[in-house]
């Protein structure tokens, strides 16, 4: 796979269509944006942050609600050769804090509703420039960008050159930023074009947030590479998209999307005559689901597997001459991506047997923001990225992921690091010990529930413990449950069992 020096901003503007006043983005509030639109406003914020004298491989973190402009802020940091910092609308203060100090971005763009703590935490932090953009076409960062030239020259980059940073949590609990570069991004966008077979006339329903991969990466990148209106939907609402999907023809979501669509009675092969890929990931599908969806809609849908360190690495097939798509396997290594199943003690494991995923490709990042240590700790010898997730490759080279070695628990298809959350819980009053252990639910497939044990004497209330959480976490990392105990299953090394608190715990 050639990975070519270019901007990946240069690389999409080629792929807009001739007719440049043609829809580029439909929003679910009846706004209509042309691919000129979003040439012309990205080069406006771009020429704005070049105005700022901004050091090289600046940082441009942006923690805003999903809107169009926030995709010019995207494309604008890309062509302007900056290095974007995309952060969950959910993270409170104290996330915020650490992701501002741990990057240093030289500008924060925030919600006009958080400038007041942001701007605080910024400056504080070193930050010059924090400007506001909300999802009502309103925010100093367009009053300012207002003023700028619409004509700007694509700052040129070398495929290793930085394009983003994406923050996900180690077991460690304290997140790490995957540093991603326009090669990493654009290799991987170019494959999935041709693997999912983008055709003229493509038209994209997105449901899903702007600050994770899936969405504005695997989502987004393949609309613009293809030159592909979007149907955009600030928020995922099913009955919403199925009233655009006879006008569409792709749908990407995490299972949980999958799992609410299926709730709506309106479902059916008539809503989905028109659409002619349905790509679930960023969790496991559940074979019920795949199975539900396949007999409601007559459609398959193709489960794919990725990661914020490397974008997509493997795809179940989409053309049917390359195989069928399998409930419960991820498919087959993408084109460049070499997938290996290793042992604890280095050693390829034969087919079906299940061990650690190490993989290599152009598509995989360059390491973490300034963590060289971490950074070695997760590579092999040979260059392989060891992803955490334990799976195998059966005899007719699917990939499956059985679990994961990392403890993570993924929920409605966000990341909930219990070692950050137990942090927390272990800090309040009263409280000896905790443990985080995911249990299974309907809605978002795994949640929460922690496990407390007090210290000798105090008593822990466990609304209390959750009420805590609340005011300091995003709120779709607060445990579904909180249980107090009076102390935690250990084995021998003393470490403690989550595999027997999440058997206790399963029926919450
Ligand atoms: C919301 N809530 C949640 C979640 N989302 N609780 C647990 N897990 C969640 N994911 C809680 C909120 O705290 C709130 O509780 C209540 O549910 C309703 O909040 P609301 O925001 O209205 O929820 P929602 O609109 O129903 O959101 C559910 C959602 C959303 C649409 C599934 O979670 C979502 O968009 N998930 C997609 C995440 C994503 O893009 N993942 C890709 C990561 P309360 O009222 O108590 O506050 S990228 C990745 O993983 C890799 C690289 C890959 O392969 O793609
Ligand atoms: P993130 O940390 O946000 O990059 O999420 C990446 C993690 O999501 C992977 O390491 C897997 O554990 C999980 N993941 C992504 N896609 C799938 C999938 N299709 N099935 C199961 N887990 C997945």
């Amino acid at each position: 796979m050639q990975v070519q020096d270019i901007n990946l901003y240069a690389a999409l503007r080629a792929a807009f269509p001739a007719k440049l006043d043609a829809v580029a983005i439909e929003t679910d509030n009846g706004l209509h944006y042309s691919w000129r639109d979003l040439d012309r406003a990205s080069a406006m914020m771009a020429n704005l942050l070049q105005s700022l004298d901004l050091p090289q491989g600046a940082r441009i973190a942006v923690q805003v609600e999903k809107s169009v402009e926030a995709v010019m802020l995207y494309l604008a940091t890309l062509r302007a050769g900056f290095v974007f910092l995309p952060l969950n609308t959910a993270y409170q203060s104290a996330e915020i804090e650490y992701f501002i100090g741990n990057a240093e971005p030289s500008v924060v763009v925030c919600s006009s509703k958080n400038f007041g703590w942001v701007s605080k935490l910024a400056f504080k932090a070193g930050t010059k420039n924090v400007f506001t953009l909300d999802d009502d076409r309103t925010g100093s960062l367009l009053d300012r960008a207002a003023h700028c030239s619409d004509q700007h020259k694509v700052v040129a980059r070398r495929a290793d050159d930085l394009a983003a940073i994406l923050y996900t949590s180690g077991t460690t609990g304290r997140s790490k930023g995957a540093m991603l570069s326009h090669g990493n991004l654009l290799s991987n966008a170019q494959v999935l074009k041709t693997y999912w077979g983008w055709r003229q006339g493509d038209v994209l329903i997105h449901a899903l947030p702007i600050f994770h991969v899936h969405g504005l990466f695997v989502a987004l990148h393949g609309a613009l590479l293809n030159g592909s209106k979007m149907f955009w939907m600030a928020k995922f609402e099913p009955k919403r998209v199925l009233e655009k999907m006879p006008q569409a023809t792709v749908f990407m979501g995490v299972p949980t999307l999958y799992v609410r669509l299926l709730t709506e009675p309106g479902l059916n092969r008539e809503a989905v005559r028109n659409m002619r890929l349905f790509v679930a990931g960023s969790a496991p599908l559940l074979i019920e689901t795949f199975t539900d969806w396949q007999q409601r809609t007559g459609h398959t849908i193709l489960e794919r597997y990725g990661m914020s360190e490397t974008t997509m690495l493997t795809s179940n097939p989409y053309e049917a001459k390359h195989g069928e798509r399998r409930g419960g396997t991820v498919g087959f290594p993408l084109p460049g991506v070499s997938l290996r199943v290793q042992d604890d003690s280095g050693k390829n494991l034969p087919v079906n047997e299940i061990g650690g995923i190490q993989v290599k490709g152009p598509n995989v990042f360059k390491g973490y923001w300034r963590m060289p240590e971490k950074t070695r700790e997760e590579f092999t010898a040979d260059g392989y990225f060891k992803t955490g997730d334990v799976g195998k490759i059966d005899e007719r080279g699917y990939v499956a992921i059985v679990g994961r070695s990392k403890d993570l628990i993924i929920s409605g298809g966000y990341n909930v690091y219990p070692a950050e959350i137990e942090g927390y819980i272990n800090e309040l009053p009263g409280v000896a010990e905790s443990a985080l252990v995911g249990v299974p639910h309907a809605d978002f497939g795994e949640v929460g529930v922690a496990v407390v044990v007090p210290k000798p004497g105090a008593t822990v209330q466990p609304d209390a413990v959750l009420a805590a959480l609340k005011a300091k976490l995003a709120n779709f990392k607060i445990p579904k449950r909180c249980v107090v105990v009076a102390e935690l299953p250990r084995n021998t090394m003393g470490k403690v069992q989550k595999n027997i608190l999440r058997e206790t715990y399963k029926s919450l």
